[in-house]
């Protein structure tokens, strides 16, 4: 399921986070700042504005859990051990050469983390508002940007004005432009690339730094890809069911659960999750006040942790109609509440508004479950009549 002459393009994103920790390394010996973050709701142009740059510090890997299990309880959502196992131990290059830590009163696991990371390194933690429904929750989610702008003044030693987070916006939205113009292409029947491939670009394309250069290597993906299609490439088979993802983010089970539905002859045609769709599918309003445009767009985002949620059934409604979608996987990664607990009303949304089929995943880094997953994927696409 590889594109001809592309597999090259995917593997330079796939090694991306691993290269990058040399392109940190050169980053900070020219003297800039490094922000670490951990979610989507950190709005990343106001650490563009202010000179540094930064990176995602969400671990991905089961490594470091027996070492942060130490600290932690063992009942504990996989991303959050991981990120705080790696920190711990000083064995993420990234966290290494972080100046300061930026989170968010996201989850609970998550919130409580931060505080045992700020015994490590300087930590900022944004207070989040639990629902994007009302104007006071708006009025504390921009103080809490401003909040930010002056902490990233104080301990950087640098100015954010206006017109440079004005051209962060701007730069932050042709690269959110970009990646909905290429995974838009899985629109396509059958669609141009595996999910597994689109997958491991949307994820690399965190850890390149220079990001005029990625968007300009965006262009260049999408050109290629679009004109080996045109070309009649199908690297793809047109009986595949087509399968959106949604859920918890999936870097750390992604040769898991991406591989079991694409092995089993599926193909992921779309992520409505974090890495995906959730928080490119709008654009930062470049007409209003930078403020009020970077608080109104970030907290629209529809992460479980938002009650109620109902912006994430609307965008798995559009999705699953953009991408002509057969069915849909929810991935809820182990001591995830949030997910867990609204999983009930995504089956019902599924099953019942859309009438496709649903099928819950939960899971962990381990690969324990690895045969058990690919049993489950199989009979789930089996029932999918294409
Ligand atoms: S905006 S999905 S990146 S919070 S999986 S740590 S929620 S227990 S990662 Fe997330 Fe931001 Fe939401 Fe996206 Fe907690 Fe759940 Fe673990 Fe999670």
């Amino acid at each position: 399921m590889i594109l001809k002459d592309l597999p090259e393009i995917f593997e330079d994103f796939s090694e991306a986070r691993k290269e990058g920790f040399l392109k940190m390394k050169d980053i900070k010996e020219s003297g800039k700042n490094v922000v670490g973050i951990f979610c989507t709701y950190t709005p990343k142009e106001i650490i563009m504005a202010a000179d540094a740059v930064a990176v995602g510090l969400c671990g991905t890997s089961e490594e470091p859990i027996p070492d942060a299990e130490k600290d932690l309880p063992r009942n504990l959502c996989p991303l959050i051990k991981s990120s705080y196992g790696f920190a711990m131990t000083d064995k993420c290059p990234y966290f290494y050469f972080s100046d300061l830590l930026v989170g968010e009163t996201t989850c609970d696991g998550k919130k409580k983390m931060f505080e045992l990371l700020g015994e490590i390194k300087p930590v900022h933690v944004m207070q989040l508002p639990q629902t994007y429904d009302c104007s006071e929750a708006l009025r504390l989610w921009k103080n809490e940007i401003i909040k930010l702008k002056e902490r990233l003044e104080k301990d950087l030693g640098v100015e954010i004005t206006d017109e440079k987070l004005r051209a962060a916006i701007k730069l932050r939205n042709q690269e959110r432009k970009v990646l909905k113009e290429f995974y838009d292409l899985s629109m396509a029947c059958p669609p141009p690339m595996s999910g597994y491939e689109m997958h491991q670009l949307l994820y690399g394309s965190e850890f390149k730094f220079d990001r005029l250069e990625f968007i300009e290597s965006m262009r260049g993906i999408i050109d290629k890809i679009k004109s080996e299609y045109e070309a009649g490439s199908r690297p793809i088979s047109d009986k595949a069911p087509r399968i959106m993802v949604t859920g918890c983010p999936t870097g750390g089970v992604a040769d898991k659960v991406i591989k079991a539905i694409e092995d089993s002859g599926g193909v992921v045609v779309c992520y409505e999750n974090c890495g995906g769709a959730k928080e490119k599918e709008t654009l930062v309003d470049e007409s209003k006040d930078c403020y009020d445009a970077l608080s109104e767009k970030y907290l629209n985002i529809a992460c479980s942790v938002m009650s109620p949620n109902d912006a994430r059934y609307e965008l798995l409604s559009e999705l699953a109609d953009r991408f002509k979608v057969d069915g849909v996987v929810e991935i809820v990664l182990q001591a995830c509440h949030t997910y867990n607990v609204e999983a009930f009303q995504v089956k019902k949304h599924v099953s019942g508004k859309l009438g496709l089929p649903y099928l819950y995943l939960e899971t962990d880094y381990s690969k324990s479950d690895s045969g058990q997953i690919m049993t489950r994927v199989g009979a789930f696409l089996e029932m999918i009549d294409k």
